[in-house]
Order: C-alpha cells, then structure tokens, then sequence
C-alpha cells in the first residue's frame, strides 16, 4: 500500500485548498451510474468554473452584441469585454503587444493558420520542416500537407523509451534546408515536458522560426513568450479551464505583419472594392468574421480564475498528485507506464499486458472514474511504442488523492476480473 505524501503549500505557506476548488466547479457534483464523477480526463477537456459560466452568460443575458462595427451601447460594451480578454491574454503569456494575440478557435485552427501562411509563404521546394514524435495529429498534418504541396520534407526528432526527445539527434538533423520548426511544449500521451528554450536557442542560433505546440502545457506550466523567444506558440481555451470552439495564435509582430492573412471577409479589411482589398492591422488581419465572443470572454474569466490560485501553486499541486498516482499504479501486476520523462506535466499514460484500453475504459467508467483511452490523436508515438493505445488518467487543479485512490482500486478490481 502506497504512504499519503504530505500536504501540498502555496507560494505564501498556505495550505492548498482543494475543497474550495472543487465547490467552483458545479460539474464535479454529478454522479455517473450512480457513483460520483472522478473525472481523470483533463487532457482532453477540463471542467469549467461557476466563475467562467456566469461570465459567458452573463454576455448572453446583458450585452450579447457584435463587436467592432457598433456605436451602440451594448456592441462597445461586447468590444470592451473581447478586447479586455486579449490583454488578459498578453499579460499571461506575457506577449510584447495585445496585437501578437490573435484569437482563433483552438490549437488545431492556430497551427493550421500558420502553416498556410508563413509557412506557404516562406517554405519551397527542398526545405525541411522539424516535428517530433510526439505530437498530436494537428501538429503533424498541417506541416504534411504543406509538404506535400511543396515538395518539401518532414523530419521527425526521435524519442527514448522513456519518451523524451533525444537532442543529440535534433542538432545532427538542422542543416541549411531547415526552415521550420513546430514541437509540442508538453505531450498529451507521455506527459513529456520538452526543453523548449534549449530548442528555440539553438534554432535561433541557425536563423530558423520555432513555434511551440502549448495545448498541454498552458494550463500546467507558466510561460512567457518573451523569455522562451518562441516565434509563435498556440493553445486552446477549453484545456485551460475556459470554453470550447476558442484559442490563441501567439506570433512575434514582425512575423505576423510580414504573413499573408488566413481567411477573407469581415474585420480584416481595412478597404475593399471589386478590384483590391487592403487588409486591416493587427490583430485584425486574422480575425475573418464574426468570432466567438463569448469563448474570448471565457477564457480572459479562466484566466483571472487561474491567476487568483496561482499557476505555480497548481503546477506543485499536480505533481504531487501525478507522483502519487505513479507510485500507486507501480504496483500493479502487468501494468507498464508509457512516458516516463524526467519532467513531466500530471499525464499518467499506461498499457496493461492483457487487457485491452477500451475494457479498462469501460469498467472504470461505471465506477464513476473517467480516463480516455486510445490513440489520443498520437498515432505515430503509439507505433513508436509498439501499442495500439493507452489508457491515460491526467490530472487537472481539482483533483485529489482520493481520487486517485479510487483509480487505482478501480484498476485492481479489474486485474482480479481479466487477470
Ligand atoms: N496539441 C496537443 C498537445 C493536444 O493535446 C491537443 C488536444 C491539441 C493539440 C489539439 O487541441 P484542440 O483544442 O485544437 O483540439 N488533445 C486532446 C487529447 O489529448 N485528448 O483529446 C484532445
């Protein structure tokens, strides 16, 4: 039987407060085939605060008008909010300027923006491209179809067993035909935390942009654009305790100046007739249509929600739950852990001997614990593997270890069933 670790402090030597944490958060309240919900499925989607609800309701009931194009009361009260969520944004990732920000609808949209345009515009025939094995499907077939399209090359970093980049490997791969490189800042199947910084130094030191996949890593570990010198970073706002259908492009100024826009239409024009179009300044340019305001005013809430905790206080809360989970689970006849990199975010990946994911999934689901299992959109780390899936728990803020230990008895009862 596995020793409960101590309690967790804050910053200022106060003791982290779980309880309240989970009172913000109606969902955690539901029960499922009449258990309570332990809802272990964080990478996929988190749950939203009360405070993030009446935020985004609160736009529905009392100001829901367009932005940008009204000289009514309530359309300069929904700009005001859309616009106050970007700086929100700026100040978190501590952009240069709110017009680095760009709103989109997640990290698959964000990197697809990219690709087709800096990276239309800048990679020709004969460049290379640099990913990793562990990226998410959309952070893999944007570059592929860019590739194909200019007969370009995708090279991929290779990992280690226990899921880490090798880096040797990545320095031997940049030459002169490397011009881009997009890798993930943590994954969503290992955990894996990436050396970010040393990655982007050295791309820098040969002239070439980076951009960091930071769906996994926003709501984990505090990131700083300007320190990182990353050229263009996305993540989404349903991950980070925020609403779906919303996310966030950052790119350096200079760049997204020089970058054709993605989308045509409302918003990103300054002057249109039949013949030309000029396009709007930033951040406008990339921001065709109508977008999902009350998504950006969601996730400016999620934000400030965040911050009151403090990312930091969560990041150790995390840790601690992700170490004694890992400790717990060790134990477990046939039971091996996928991802087992020294730093790693609050993923806990693993593949039983003789049961499959899907059967894990199912049992534990009607024992009110929800985990994903599958491929988790990381098919290529799965063959790296030599496994079809995982069955992954991932912990979010509100999580405790009597959770986990509903997990792990969870996990037991399904030894003793298929073992
Ligand atoms: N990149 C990473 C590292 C991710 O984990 C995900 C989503 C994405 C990109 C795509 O984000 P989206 O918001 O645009 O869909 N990951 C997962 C997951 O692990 N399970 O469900 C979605």
């Amino acid at each position: 039987m596995h020793t409960k670790t101590a309690a967790v402090f804050t910053q200022n030597n106060k003791r982290y407060d779980v309880e309240k944490i989970r009172n913000d958060f109606p969902i955690l309240k539901t029960t499922v085939h009449g258990k309570p919900l332990v809802y272990l499925d964080n990478a996929a989607t988190t749950q939203k605060p009360q405070y993030v609800i009446d935020k985004e309701n609160n736009y529905y009931k009392k100001y829901n008008a367009n932005i940008h194009r009204g000289v009514h009361a309530l359309s300069q009260e929904a700009t005001e909010a859309f616009e106050e969520s970007r700086i929100i944004v700026k100040k978190f990732i501590n952009a240069l300027g709110k017009n680095e920000i760009i709103f989109t609808r997640g990290t698959t949209e964000s990197v697809n923006l990219v690709a087709s345009t800096y990276g239309r515009e800048n990679i020709n025939e004969g460049d290379e491209i640099i990913i990793s094995h562990m990226e998410h499907h959309s952070n893999i077939v944007p570059w592929q179809m860019l590739c194909q399209e200019k007969n370009s090359k995708l090279r991929v970093i290779p990992i280690n067993d226990d899921g880490e980049l090798i880096f040797e490997e990545f320095e031997k791969m940049i030459n002169k035909r490397t011009k881009f490189i997009s890798v993930v800042h943590a994954s969503n199947s290992l955990g894996t935390v990436n050396p970010v910084k040393k990655i982007i130094d050295l791309a820098h030191s040969h002239n070439i942009p980076v951009m960091l996949d930071a769906a996994q890593a926003v709501n984990h570990l505090p990131i700083d654009v300007q320190e990182l010198d990353c050229d263009f970073l996305a993540f989404s706002g349903h991950k980070l305790y925020g609403p779906t259908g919303i996310g966030i492009l950052y790119g350096k100024v200079n760049h997204l100046d020089a970058m054709p826009p993605y989308m045509g239409g409302g918003d990103m024009i300054s002057k249109v007739t039949f013949e030309e179009t000029t396009y709007n300044e930033l951040p406008h340019k990339f921001e065709a249509g109508t977008p999902h305001i009350s998504g950006a005013i969601g996730l400016g809430a999620a934000i400030e929600y965040i911050e009151k905790i403090g990312l930091e206080n969560i990041a150790r809360y995390e840790n601690e739950l992700l170490i004694y989970a890992t400790e717990a689970v060790s134990d477990l006849t046939g039971l091996r852990i996928i991802g087992t990199a020294k730093e790693k975010i609050s993923v806990l990946s693993f593949h039983f001997e003789n049961v499959h994911p899907h059967d894990v999934g199912t049992f534990l689901d009607f024992e009110g614990v929800a985990i994903r299992t599958g491929h988790h959109c990381t098919q290529p780390l799965m063959k790296r593997f030599n496994i079809p899936a995982t069955s992954r728990a991932s912990f979010g803020m509100y999580n405790t270890k009597e959770e986990v230990d509903l997990l792990v008895a969870g996990l037991k009862k399904i030894l003793e069933v298929f073992g």
